[in-house]
């Protein structure tokens, strides 16, 4: 497979059981082990990982017992050649995180919140990543009237500055998403993602990482989103994939629902040289209706389409597409893109 300088990446939640709110698993779950050895086969260099994934139960261990299992996960990735993309402290599960984690109107769970990112950046130091994202998936609210917003943007920031001063190393990626599961997040989006790193105490060790689903659900254009971050050398990251409209966050195969608006992020990362800067992160899940067996297709039609549609990026006529902005010919370069898409 001919993979143009890119690396590739997923995190083990994307090879999972099938389970949705309204019913159970589906599928049976694969043991850690049995994921770590489907990553070269399936065209994969890295894994992404939520802080529990590498180190489960870390709540119950002490800081040293954390890094000591942590080392044992780099030697494991070392068998199977593969390295750690990103770690990222898994904020939206333990009671202590119900009403946020930074912004809780809780001091007891703000507190247990910055102890447990402390944790993720000391795996993410073990596991020789340094990088953590964070996606901050219960600071907003479902009653406006709860909370206060300018409050929740400096206990964001705050927190941030105390990572970083933690870890005079590690650099954060802020992966904004709109919605889901709060009514209303308060970093919906990639300049609001921005807009806090650039307030930090170390700008340059903060940066984005852009998904797919969640630019959509904001109503905005993921390649714009790509676009704006590298402008500014702040895309460290990218979870690609796909998204069906504005309904629950769908993850599905990267191309699955929109092959141009697919199209358009692969050629804004290619242009700007993405496979210098950061690891191609696939965040998709396959469909509850898939058979066990046949349940990592979702990876490989998504590793395939990014490919697939490098090489159309990099066999665009691209000579003809100036002269056609020049003449301002907008709708003869619609069909340009369209019959280059549909392969003339
Ligand atoms: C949630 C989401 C997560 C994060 C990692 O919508 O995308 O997978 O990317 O915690
Ligand atoms: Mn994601």
């Amino acid at each position: 497979m001919e993979k143009y300088g890119y690396r590739f990446s997923f995190g083990p939640w994307n090879i999972h059981a099938g389970a949705d709110p309204f019913g159970p698993e589906v599928r049976p779950s694969l043991t850690f082990a049995q994921k770590l050895s489907l990553y070269k086969e399936l065209g994969f260099d890295a894994v992404q990982f939520h802080d529990d994934d590498a180190v489960p139960d870390l709540n119950d261990l002490a800081p040293a017992q954390i890094r000591e299992r942590a080392r044992a996960v780099r030697r494991q990735l070392q068998d199977h050649g593969l390295v750690a993309e990103f770690v990222a402290p898994r904020l939206w599960e333990h009671p202590m995180t119900i009403d946020g984690a930074y912004t809780s109107n809780d001091a007891k769970a703000r507190a247990y919140a910055i102890e447990r990112s402390k944790r993720a950046a000391d795996i993410a130091q073990e596991l020789a990543c340094g990088l953590m994202v964070l996606w901050l998936a219960r600071e907003g609210t479902y009653m406006r009237e709860s909370k206060d917003v300018g409050r929740a943007a400096h206990q964001l920031l705050a927190a941030v500055n105390t990572l970083l001063t933690y870890d005079k190393e590690i650099r954060i990626a802020i992966e904004p998403k709109p919605n889901e599961p709060m009514d209303l997040a308060y970093i919906p989006t990639m300049g609001h993602a921005l807009a806090l790193g650039f307030q930090a105490d170390d700008p340059k060790r903060v940066g984005v990482l852009m998904e797919s689903a969640h630019s959509i659900l904001a109503g905005l254009d993921p390649a714009d989103e790509i676009g704006f971050a590298m402008a500014f050398g702040k895309l460290w990251s990218v979870h690609l994939n796909d998204q069906n409209g504005l309904k629950f966050d769908q993850d599905r195969s990267f191309g699955a629902v929109d092959l141009r608006r697919a199209f358009n992020q692969v050629r804004v990362l290619d242009a700007n040289r993405f496979w210098e800067i950061g690891i191609v992160g696939l965040d998709v899940k396959a469909i509850r209706t898939q058979p066990a067996e046949l349940a990592t297709k979702h990876l490989r039609n998504s590793i395939q389409m990014f490919l697939r549609l490098v090489e159309l990026s990099r066999s665009l006529d691209h000579q003809t597409i100036q002269q056609l902005i020049a003449a301002r010919d907008y709708e003869e370069l619609d069909w340009l893109i369209l019959s280059h898409l549909m392969g003339k």
